[in-house]
């Protein structure tokens, strides 16, 4: 309660944007030695947006990086705790490793966040196959059973086979479609419907792989939001701003815009106050 006064003050004098712009957009003291090898140069989309050494996501065998990383948020004394793989959007070049990385790293759910292309540019490699086509990405089959639209989202069935263990996994695809680059969600309606979505796939500890085209705005949001709306759901203080700041410590850069950062703020003070109303409503006899 003290928290969402304290959020809703932040948000109308702009102290909490004030505050996120003087973020650490990047630890200085933590390596991208391993992003920036010669041989790895071509698998990073954007030159300027690479994983730190330490919460790199690692791939078994001679060729281990994938720009990916380890993200874990879990706010101090809350009871809560969410796994994630923050990710790039695949290269043609980085598919095979995309894959790898779902299955070494036990991943059921993959969360893209951006179209294959904005504004006539690539954004995204498509790196599954249309629907009923099977696809080989190094020694994983990826067959694509269902595709299905809603208003904001497309609902994808994979089921994937390792051809050399000779062992199957089913994984869902979630596509979130109403949102460009740098921006936010075309309706905070929308998108809280697509969290809530989210949030129902979880199971257990597992991590869910997040991308978009860079790994780092739109990922960076939907990890924030998430972490909140667990954080009202269990009665327990949300600071969106600690939130960011963990997450850059694992990933640099984290929620790109000042308007991103505002996006989250009024979505969680939004999801607060109908939840309020809803909790008054049961009460009344
Ligand atoms: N420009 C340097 C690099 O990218 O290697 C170092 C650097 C960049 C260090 C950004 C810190 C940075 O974070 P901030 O934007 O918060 O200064
Ligand atoms: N250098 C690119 C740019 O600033 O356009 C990197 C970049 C691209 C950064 C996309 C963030 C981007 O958004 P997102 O992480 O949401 O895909």
């Amino acid at each position: 309660e003290e928290s969402m006064k304290q959020l809703e003050r932040g948000i109308q004098s702009g102290t909490l944007c004030f505050h996120f712009e003087n973020l650490y957009r990047r630890k200085p003291d933590l390596l991208l030695s391993c992003a920036r090898l010669p041989e790895n140069l071509e698998k990073n989309r954007y030159r300027d947006v690479l994983p730190y050494d330490a919460t790199r996501v690692v791939l078994r065998g001679q060729e281990d990086y994938i720009n990916a990383s380890h993200v874990t948020v879990a706010p101090s004394g809350s009871g809560v705790r969410l796994r994630y793989i923050a990710a790039q959007g695949p290269l043609p070049q980085t598919c095979t490793h995309f894959w790898q990385s779902v299955w070494e790293q036990q991943i059921h759910t993959i969360i893209m966040l951006t179209t294959l292309t904005e504004r006539g540019r690539t954004k995204c490699h498509q790196y599954w196959p249309h629907p009923p086509e099977v696809k080989d990405y190094g020694d994983l089959r990826v067959k694509c059973h269902s595709e299905e639209c809603n208003l904001a989202y497309v609902t994808r069935q994979f089921t994937l086979k390792h051809t050399q263990l000779g062992e199957e996994r089913a994984v869902t695809h979630l596509q979130y479609v109403a949102w460009p680059d740098h921006g936010v969600p075309d309706d905070p309606s929308d998108f809280l419907l697509f969290v809530a979505s989210v949030r129902e796939r979880r199971k257990g500890d597992e991590a869910l792989m997040v991308h978009c085209s860079a790994g780092i705005g739109r990922t960076g949001v939907l990890i924030t939001m998430e972490t909140a709306l667990n954080l009202v759901d269990e009665g327990r203080p949300v600071f969106p701003l600690d939130i960011v700041k963990s997450l850059r410590e694992q990933r640099a850069m984290m929620v790109q815009t000042t308007c991103q950062f505002q996006f989250v703020c009024e979505a969680v003070l939004r999801v607060y106050r109908e939840k309020q109303q809803q909790g008054k409503k049961s009460t009344t006899p």
